[in-house]
């Protein structure tokens, strides 16, 4: 018996990051990538936008892309799956908030909100972040967010910040 399997689908939201070593082929790379998780399917991938870095500014401008996809895999498992494609990418040990080739957050995994030492769902600081909201939107729009309220919402609350749809 495998408890990493669950009975009942669910839809989730994986956020895509990267701007090291050419960042919109790493994240388009990527967003394949996820057709090969296992006990998923790959339902969306957004555009990709284009945002000067928040946290530390001393580093290149970021592509970022929201993923959705339909799996079987409990959270922590999906979470596994995704640092593995993150490591196929070359992710090196890095300052944090540092520059990165390839960065997969597990940002929503349907209604389930938890925080253990490896995950937080649903991902803190989405609410303020115009490089998740707005991709989000645009791949599930009468989405409700966790304890947050829907994506609309939480988008008109959300300046641009200098983000660009490319
Ligand atoms: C740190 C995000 C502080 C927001 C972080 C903060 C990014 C990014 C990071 C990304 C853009 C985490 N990841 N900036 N900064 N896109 N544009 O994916 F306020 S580090
Ligand atoms: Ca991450
Ligand atoms: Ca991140």
């Amino acid at each position: 018996m495998n408890s990493a399997i669950r009975k009942e689908p669910v839809t989730a939201y994986i956020g895509l990051g990267s701007n090291l070593d050419d960042p919109i082929e790493q994240v388009l790379t990527a967003c394949g990538e996820l057709k090969q998780l296992t006990e998923s399917r790959l339902l969306a991938c957004s555009s990709l936008y284009r945002s000067p870095p928040m946290g530390p500014a001393d580093q290149p401008d970021y592509i970022n892309a929201v993923a959705a996809v339909e799996t079987y895999l409990e959270p922590h498992p999906l979470l596994a799956e995704l640092q593995a494609i993150e490591q196929q990418h070359g992710r090196k040990r890095e300052r944090r908030w540092g520059a990165r080739t390839l960065d997969m957050d597990l940002l929503i995994y349907g209604d389930r909100v938890l925080s253990d030492a490896t995950l937080t769902l649903p991902h803190p600081g989405l609410a303020e972040r115009a490089f998740v909201l707005y991709p989000l939107q645009q791949i599930a729009q009468s989405l409700i967010v966790p304890g947050l309220g829907s994506v609309d919402s939480l988008v008109t609350r959300c300046p641009l910040n200098g983000l660009e749809k490319i």
